[in-house]
């Protein structure tokens, strides 16, 4: 008995045992994750097992030193948590192989305050190493390994623990690895060591194309550049010059829902409606969304680079460390202060990173928010709060000041608590239908008490004000009950391309005149609309929009999965449509001509964004971005309850 209690097995599992707990506990006292079912309660306390087993398994390779080898590991390992947390305590963040390669630098921006951020009971995050090491001067002084046999055990454990843990994670969550939108959700699913590894193979990859791409690359793209570039309105041109701009991004709300009536006949965003038809304000009708998998976060791309974002993938997450030319950057030279609001913490979607590679000077996230009940549902903060309580935020930015608000509200499942707003459920029997008509119209009530908030305060006579729809909130599963709340007898192809791809988009501008706008746009056509606006030439910068207020304007709009729309034709898939009347269109071929200029513009952006051409060329007066010329520390310092 005695004997076993001291077998070199006992001490391995003590220590994997330990390291365990300690990790767990770690986790829980440092790291803000949410546990929102009782798998992610699960995953979340099972997830440091596989990396205790792979990591201390490697002791068990070293016989004589087995004891040592096996704390030295420990040790390692738990130093590696301790940094996360030291790191974490200030950035509300995981260290990520970037954050690394950057030490060198700028210390990684804590600066001298590292020690600030450590305390002396932190010795407790070393407590499985300490106790282990009494055991190896006590009970355990004897151990010496015979064989290497137990690491293959060890090994095919860890792994088979890990594929277990990662089949769950999946499930609850799926495409977890290939979208990879939140470092959070990351390390609570998986954990901060195996997050560690799937980073560093990601940056690997990603190292790899940027190391083969040279500067020699640009020259077709800029070439492209020149002979499609579409000069603006001069009945417009620097028609904003000076004024604020103020962008919106309304959460999966698609077209369709403008002038929508419920059964009953009441309008479903009667303010949103009112801005469409008041004649003062710029309403596209035939303007369409471009993101793919990166959702919310590409529609914010697309926006303010006027580049496409990725096939697959999330620009935001995976070409962070992209140089880019974006409108806070580009208006930043013309004394503009930018910000950007989100009630949603900081990390979630590589929001922190970019952010600062886009040149946003100030990021109000979740931390400066009142994140309690009733406040949020879902993502974050409810549209409504959200909105009341940015006012005093937005109102002590310097000006001309460039601000986005990214709204959260009307996101899938589209749930409302009692008491968000008066109006009904619709009544079609698909649940996600009914409630995405309650959810945007209690988005359009948030929205209404925006701007009556704007105007009260003066900005609103000062700035520009920019509304989009991101993406759409709904698919073709839904189109049952669409054909009902649309009273069309059935949904076809081409209905399904409008619904789901054409959002709205509305820009006011103080003093001009605006009205319903029939031509045809996409998201990648606002940034140079704005410039224009703003007074701004946009010659010089590489971007593939083209104004939609020139009357040069183009007729066509890429998809981002290769699909497209023109006036008169319509590509879905491998077939060729005639928009207006919905049916195919006699000559197949006749589609060719557009789609393939829309495969070749999808090419150029892709290669801007993919070998990171930007970085190869500065517009004339344009000073690169620095990102570690900002931080986004939060509001923690300010209100520590929110912390
Ligand atoms: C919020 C937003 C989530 O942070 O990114 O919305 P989604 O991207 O899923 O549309
Ligand atoms: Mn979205």
């Amino acid at each position: 008995m005695k004997k076993i209690a001291r077998h070199h097995l006992v001490f391995f599992v003590i220590s994997v045992v330990l390291f365990w707990i300690k990790t767990y506990i770690a986790y829980r006292l440092n790291f803000k994750i949410t546990e929102d079912n009782n798998m992610q309660k699960f995953l979340f306390f099972i997830n440091p097992l596989s990396s205790a087993l792979f990591f201390l398994g490697f002791a068990f390779l070293s016989k004589k030193y087995f004891r040592v080898v096996l704390i030295g590991i420990g040790f390692i390992l738990s130093f590696w948590l301790y940094a996360n947390i030291v790191y974490y305590r200030f950035f509300n963040d995981f260290i990520t192989v970037p954050v690394l390669l950057q030490l060198g630098s700028n210390g990684g921006q804590l600066g001298t305050s590292i020690t600030s951020l450590m305390h002396i009971y932190d010795i407790l995050y070393f407590s499985d190493t300490i106790i282990m090491i009494v055991l190896a001067f006590t009970l355990y002084r004897q151990v010496i390994l015979k064989s290497h046999r137990m690491f293959q055990f060890s090994f095919v454990l860890a792994i088979l623990v890990f594929l277990i843990n990662l089949g769950l994670a999946e499930n609850d969550r799926p495409n977890l690895l290939s979208l990879n939108f939140d470092r959070g959700y990351l390390v609570k699913y998986l954990g901060e060591y195996n997050f560690t590894i799937y980073d560093i193979i990601q940056n690997i990859d990603i190292s790899a194309q940027h190391a083969f791409a040279s500067g020699g690359n640009l020259t077709t793209v800029e070439n492209y550049q020149n002979a499609n570039y579409t000069p603006a309105n001069p009945a417009y041109f620097g028609k904003a010059k000076g004024m604020n701009v103020i962008y919106v991004s309304m959460e999966s709300f698609s077209n369709f829902m403008i002038d929508l009536k419920m059964p009953d006949g009441q309008l479903v965003t009667p303010f949103l409606d009112s801005l469409a038809h008041d004649g003062n304000t710029f309403y596209f009708d035939n303007f369409y969304h471009q993101t793919g998998q990166g959702k919310t976060s590409d529609a914010e791309f697309l926006m303010e680079n006027s580049l496409y974002p990725m096939p697959q993938g999330s620009v935001f997450i995976s070409k962070a460390q992209n140089t880019y030319q974006a409108t806070p950057a580009i208006l930043d030279q013309q004394g503009y202060h930018s910000a950007v609001f989100h009630g949603n913490y900081m990390t979630f979607w590589n929001r922190n990173v970019m952010y600062k590679a886009l040149g946003y000077e100030q990021f109000f996230d979740a931390s400066y928010y009142d994140l309690v009940a009733p406040n949020i549902k879902n993502f974050g903060m409810k549209d409504k709060p959200f909105f009341t309580e940015s006012m005093p935020m937005l109102e002590s930015l310097k000006q001309p000041f460039y601000a986005k608000f990214i709204s959260l509200s009307n996101h899938f499942p589209f749930e409302m608590d009692s008491g968000d707003t008066n109006f009904p459920k619709d009544n079609t029997g698909d649940w996600a239908v009914d409630q995405y008509m309650q959810s945007a119209h209690y988005m359009d009530e948030g929205l209404q008490q925006f701007f009556t908030a704007l105007k009260k305060d003066g900005l609103y006579d000062k700035s520009v004000i920019i509304l989009y729809g991101d993406h759409n909130g709904l698919s073709q599963q839904n189109d049952p009950a669409l054909a009902k709340v649309l009273g069309v007898p059935k949904i076809t192809p081409v209905m399904d391309e409008k619904l789901f791809q054409q959002v709205p988009l509305f820009i006011h501008v103080p003093g001009v005149k605006g009205g319903v706008q029939h031509q045809l746009g996409g998201e990648v056509d606002v940034r140079p609309t704005l410039l224009h606006l703003l007074g701004a030439d946009t010659k010089k910068y590489i971007e593939f929009g083209s104004d939609l207020l020139s009357p040069q304007h183009r007729d066509w709009v890429a998809f981002r999965n290769g699909d497209f729309v023109s006036s008169n034709l319509m590509q879905i898939g491998d077939k060729c449509y005639n928009p207006t009347t919905g049916s195919l269109v006699a000559d197949q071929s006749a589609c060719n001509t557009i789609h393939q200029k829309v495969k070749t513009e999808l090419q150029m952006s892709d290669s801007v964004v993919n070998q990171d051409l930007l970085r190869f060329y500065t517009p004339s007066g344009f000073k690169p971005v620095n990102p570690n010329d900002y931080q986004y520390l939060g509001a923690k310092q300010k209100k520590s309850s929110s912390s």
